[in-house]
């Protein structure tokens, strides 16, 4: 494992290399504990650099057997190496040569996942962030570009399938049963984007013929026998392809485009020029085995890896502070995509929830940080909701504020002016300020200042002189080593609501700032005034979530209500409804803890009786209506002193109030939405079956209940019924003898498919209540479990950690025993995984004293724990300071 020099990178140390690195030729000779990867790379001094200065190339854990300049091996004088850094002291005075490279690897025992590994017996790569120099030694550095050729040997009967990036060469039979392939990109790319793939796979093809004719051949290669499961990956594929040519003129441009599925991967998937690399749990799925969740998942993650193509491959970043120019773009563009597939105004609801549920807790905890990083120690911990959702976030506000046609400019502007380079963050703001003529330097901001905005409204209404005034104040919480902030510019789009449910149009505005129906504040302070306003508007704020900020607005219940079932904006809609009750589940937390048994408003019962009923709204809207906020999302709201059984019970009532309220009329719903015809996962099937598991969820809750979810697991035809049943059965009747018999059905149905085990695991993980923790002790011993599967370590003890909020955070501190345990033992074999599951203890100190203590101890056990990687370090340093 590498050693923790406790180096920290910062933004403005950044200097172009001395050297670059034209073209690279790589040969690899296949074996499992012993690879030997020859490297060719012309090296050039950068234009302008005086003299010969030397030469450092960045290794990780290599071994170098080999080293030539211009076909001369080099005098050991000449250089030195360690297996983290190969340096030559003074290279070639000519400034162009050839430098040969020799390492040896051991895949076999690469358990990180980062570099060249095998996974169930396919050799496989990661590079992204930085595992090439795992590979060789190289200017690891996403900034230097180069023409790679891959020359693959293997034997034969070992991995009849050998690819790497671009399109294929020559290929060919060698001695002692090995064969060859060459591969060839002609496109100059970063080392992240290197990827190679050896193995016996099976294949699904298809071909894409693009916009201006060219025939590109698609293959998804999977386990032999998954062949099915990869069609609907397929068909996510090919309409990526189109959505991107139509939406922003982007075309495929290699002649091949390859998938690979492997079951051992440390997130969902990666973008390598031509050939990306899929966690199988991203491409295989049926209707037995996989939920609608998991369909959308799989169009999302395709579209997405493909997206990067434009944004990220061919432009690319300059360093690695600037990972949202490519993330955060490709995030709001598979957002686009799913929009435009699916329902434009779930997916926004969807994505919102997301944001809240990921984001929201990083900006407010001790792991916050800018959009755009200006330090970071280990860049792996960098790949967050802030930097991937927050950052989509950041550039809809862009379109927001320069209106559609001006972001479709300046995006086609963005492709002409940097197709070919590494680029920054400045560069993409300034084809915006190029196109639209704007000065968007208070915008950036929101690239550099970390902490979600809270913007506070007050409204008040003068009937006699017609005038509405809404008054703001916006503020950005301190977040480590930013304690003051400056105002932001926040782009609230908005609505002043009338009594027949339709926007009022005023006759004047004072306050300026006003264009387009939305608002754009600057100041700290801001009042806008509306003239010609006779009678008190319900006034909708920041519509289809126009800015990622926290809002508190004065409102009555009756407002909020009233915008639930008239506001024109959609999601705004959904957004009164959830505040609602959101504000109602905080209450009943608090009568709670003052001992008293909570009380719900007949009216917002009542309420959620209506939506679920109301055949104008699309059913996957009002499935994510009637979902209450989750304990974690009421939790944040509440803000400190978290007794997460409280939270807990006060949900479990609510529900349970709603479900009584309602209990005839979610009956016959559910009735009305069975489904006898066959599986399809397009989103309206989707929603129908969401609306009607949602409304299970609420039957399981009422007396009775476990015997209506046992009978709705046996009547399901498709995971998404199995697993919704599942849950009700587990979560609300555990160890009742209808949720023992389910669960036990379950395993003996999936037993020998690791992905469908997950779903298992996670229920189990997830049901809530002290057991939990004995529970999810005794399935690490599980044969399907492993605690060097990501997939497996996730699904198990990351729904622990992260989505049991009474189990893990258990007022006796086992959760977080049992959590450590499993840290450190992740630590040894695959530390991101590690630093990953780490960062579930971040929101520590809002929880009441007593947890506060214990989950305390448990990180500083880890940090006390020898030897630790410098990624879970970084993490458990920053979650405690
Ligand atoms: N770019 C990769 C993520 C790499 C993560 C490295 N720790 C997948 C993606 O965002 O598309
Ligand atoms: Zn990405």
């Amino acid at each position: 494992m590498r050693t923790d020099t406790g180096q920290v990178f910062r933004l403005e140390d950044y200097r172009p290399s001395d050297y670059l690195i034209p073209s690279t030729e790589l040969t690899f000779k296949l074996s499992q504990e012993k690879t030997v990867v020859v490297a060719e790379l012309t090296i050039e001094r950068r234009e302008g650099v005086a003299g010969n200065p030397p030469l450092v190339l960045d290794g990780d854990g290599l071994t170098l057997r080999r080293i030539a300049i211009d076909g001369n091996p080099l005098d050991a004088s000449a250089y030195s190496v360690t297996p983290d850094e190969l340096a030559i002291a003074a290279p070639p005075a000519a400034g162009r040569f050839q430098l040969t490279v020799e390492t040896e690897i051991d895949p076999s025992r690469n358990q990180a996942l980062m570099g060249l590994y095998r996974s169930n017996g396919v050799y496989c790569t990661q590079c992204e962030a930085e595992g090439f120099r795992r590979i060789t030694y190289f200017l690891d550095r996403p900034d230097i570009l180069s023409v790679y050729t891959v020359r693959i040997e293997a034997r034969r009967d070992e991995a009849p399938l050998l690819l790497s990036n671009g399109n294929l060469g020559e290929r060919g039979d060698l001695a002692d049963g090995w064969h060859y392939a060459v591969w060839h990109d002609p496109f100059p790319k970063p080392s992240y984007l290197f990827a190679l793939v050896a193995g016996d796979l099976g294949r699904v093809g298809d071909s894409f013929v693009t916009e201006s004719g060219r025939t590109v051949e698609l293959g998804i290669y999977v386990e032999h026998g998954k062949e099915p499961l990869a069609a609907y990956a397929m068909d996510a594929l090919k309409r990526s392809m189109r959505w991107d040519e139509e939406a922003f003129g982007c075309e495929y441009d290699l002649d091949v485009f390859n998938i690979v599925a492997v079951s051992d991967f440390n997130m969902g998937a990666m973008e390598n020029k031509g050939l990306n690399i899929f966690n199988d749990k991203y491409v295989l799925a049926d209707e037995e085995t996989a939920t609608d969740t998991d369909f959308a998942n799989i169009e999302a993650i395709i579209a997405h890896e493909y997206f990067h193509n434009w944004t990220g491959n061919r432009i690319t970043c300059r360093d690695w502070f600037q990972l949202c120019l490519k993330e955060g773009l490709t995030v709001f563009r598979d957002h686009e995509f799913s929009a435009d597939q699916r329902s434009r105004a779930v997916k926004r609801i969807a994505e919102v929830r997301t944001l809240r549920a990921h984001q929201f807790p990083e900006d407010q905890g001790p792991l916050a940080h800018p959009v755009r990083p200006r330090r970071y120690r280990e860049i792996n911990n960098f790949y967050t909701a802030t930097v991937y959702e927050k950052g989509s976030e950041v550039v809809r506000m862009i379109r927001t504020i320069v209106g559609a046609d001006a972001f479709q400019r300046g995006m086609d502007l963005y492709f002409e002016r940097h197709d070919g380079e590494a680029a920054t963050v400045e560069d993409f703001l300034k084809v915006f300020e190029d196109v639209s003529g704007r000065d968007l330097s208070q915008f950036a901001l929101w690239y550099h200042q970390a902490g979600t905005p809270n913007v506070t409204v007050a409204c008040s209404h003068d009937a006699r002189a017609g005038e509405f005034t809404l008054e703001f104040e916006q503020s950005v919480p301190p977040t480590p080593s930013e304690s003051r902030k400056q105002p932001m510019h926040i782009p609230l789009a908005f609505g002043l609501v009338g009594p027949d449910g339709q926007d009022i149009a005023w006759s004047q505005v004072e306050g300026a700032s006003v264009e387009d129906g939305v608002i754009h504040l600057r100041k700290r302070r801001h009042v806008v005034r509306f003239s010609g306003v006779t009678e008190r508007p319900a006034v909708s704020l920041n519509r289809g979530f126009s800015a990622p900020i926290t809002l508190a607005i004065e409102q009555s219940a009756e407002d909020r209500a009233f915008l639930a079932r008239h506001d024109s904006d959609t999601f705004s809609r959904w957004q009164a409804f959830n505040t609602l009750l959101t504000e109602t589940l905080v209450a009943a937390f608090r009568s709670l803890l003052g001992g008293k048994k909570p009380a719900f408003a007949p009216d917002l019962l009542q309420l959620a009786g209506a939506i679920a009923a109301d055949e104008t709204l699309e059913p996957a809207y009002r499935a994510l209506a009637l979902s209450l906020p989750g304990e974690a999302d009421i939790a944040r709201e509440i803000g400190s002193n978290i007794d997460p059984d409280a939270v807990h019970a006060g949900r479990e009532a609510l529900i349970a109030a709603i479900a009584e309220e309602n209990r005839q009329l979610f009956k016959e719903l559910y009735d009305g939405l069975h489904h006898a015809g066959p599986f399809s996962p397009d989103a309206a099937s989707a929603g129908r079956r969401a609306l009607r598991n949602v409304l299970l969820d609420y039957l399981s809750a009422l007396p009775g209940g476990a015997a209506v979810a046992a009978s709705h697991y046996s009547a399901a035809t498709n995971m998404t019924d199995r697993i919704a049943a599942l849950a009700g059965l587990a979560h609300r009747h555990r160890n009742s003898p209808e949720a023992v018999e389910a669960l036990a059905a379950f395993e003996a149905r999936h037993r020998s498919d690791a992905l469908v085990m997950d779903k298992w695991f996670q229920i189990q993980a997830s049901t809530p209540g002290p057991e939990a923790v004995e529970v999810v002790r005794a399935l690490m011993e599980h044969p399907s479990f492993s605690i060097s599967n990501p997939n497996r370590v996730r699904s198990l003890v990351g729904t622990f950690a992260s989505a049991n909020q009474t189990g893990f955070h258990r007022a006796d501190g086992a959760g977080y025993r049992l959590f450590v345990e499993a840290v450190l033992e992740v630590e040894k074999r695959n530390p991101q995984v590690a630093a990953r599951l780490a960062t579930a203890l971040r929101s520590w100190r809002s929880l009441e004293p007593v947890r506060q203590a214990k989950a305390r101890e448990a990180l500083l056990e880890i940090r006390a724990a020898e030897s630790l990687s410098p990624d879970l370090r970084d993490i458990v340093e920053r979650t405690l300071a």
